[in-house]
């Protein structure tokens, strides 16, 4: 038996989650899905979470302010960081895993001696796409509170999603960004994995051939 589930199935979901096409109750409905996914998982001790290997991994960053390369943010050490130039008009900083993963989660960690608040603004994206604007966020943009030198910011993707790509960037003419304080400086970016317990009700199905009593 073989069980087929698209990236079309998460567009899908995330389609329902426009409140003025469906309406409240789906809308609702729709946002506890991930969390009894993940209670339900725990419970039955089937669900497991796990930092994906990314060491190694292509990066690429909108520009560099020297020597700080995008590289940088995924090295395992703290104490390095991916920076963007001055006067970037959209900063953006890609990770490609060069294979989908089912992800749940992207930690990020802030530069540690300086421009905590930089960040405010960041929006962390996931998905199959490698021009980042086409992928669903996880979680909110980065807000004020949250960025904090050395701060551990974590990003949900709710529901948990097939993606290759993740990024960062940072529109600057949101309300709240300030241009000219616009950076992506990341000591550390880390992701979460599912690897089992996918949610698989109600997917397509198939087999060679049935038995009828
Ligand atoms: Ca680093």
């Amino acid at each position: 038996m073989r069980i087929e589930i698209q990236p079309s199935d998460i567009t899908n979901m995330a389609g329902l989650l426009d409140v003025s096409r469906y309406g409240w109750n789906v809308y609702i409905c729709r946002l506890l899905l991930p969390v009894m996914f993940v209670c339900c998982c725990f419970q039955q001790g089937s669900c497991d979470l796990a930092a994906l290997p990314i060491h190694g991994k292509h990066t690429s960053q909108s520009t560099e302010w020297s020597p700080h390369q995008s590289y940088q943010a995924i090295d395992g050490r703290t104490n390095s960081f991916s920076h963007t130039d001055d006067n970037d008009p959209h900063p953006w900083w890609l990770l490609d895993l060069g294979s989908n993963h089912n992800l749940s989660g992207i930690n990020v960690t802030l530069r540690e001696d300086s421009g905590g608040y930089r960040f405010t603004g960041a929006i962390v994206r996931a998905g199959l796409s490698p021009n980042f604007n086409d992928n669903l966020p996880c979680g909110s943009p980065a807000t004020s509170n949250q960025s904090k030198n050395g701060a551990e910011i974590p990003f949900l993707c709710e529901p948990p999603r097939t993606a290759r790509y993740i990024s960062l960037d940072i529109d600057t003419s949101m309300p709240g960004v300030d241009p000219r304080e616009a950076y992506l400086q990341l000591a550390e970016v880390a992701v979460e994995n599912v690897t089992s317990a996918l949610p698989v009700y109600g997917k397509s199905t198939s087999q060679s051939s049935t038995w009828l009593p």
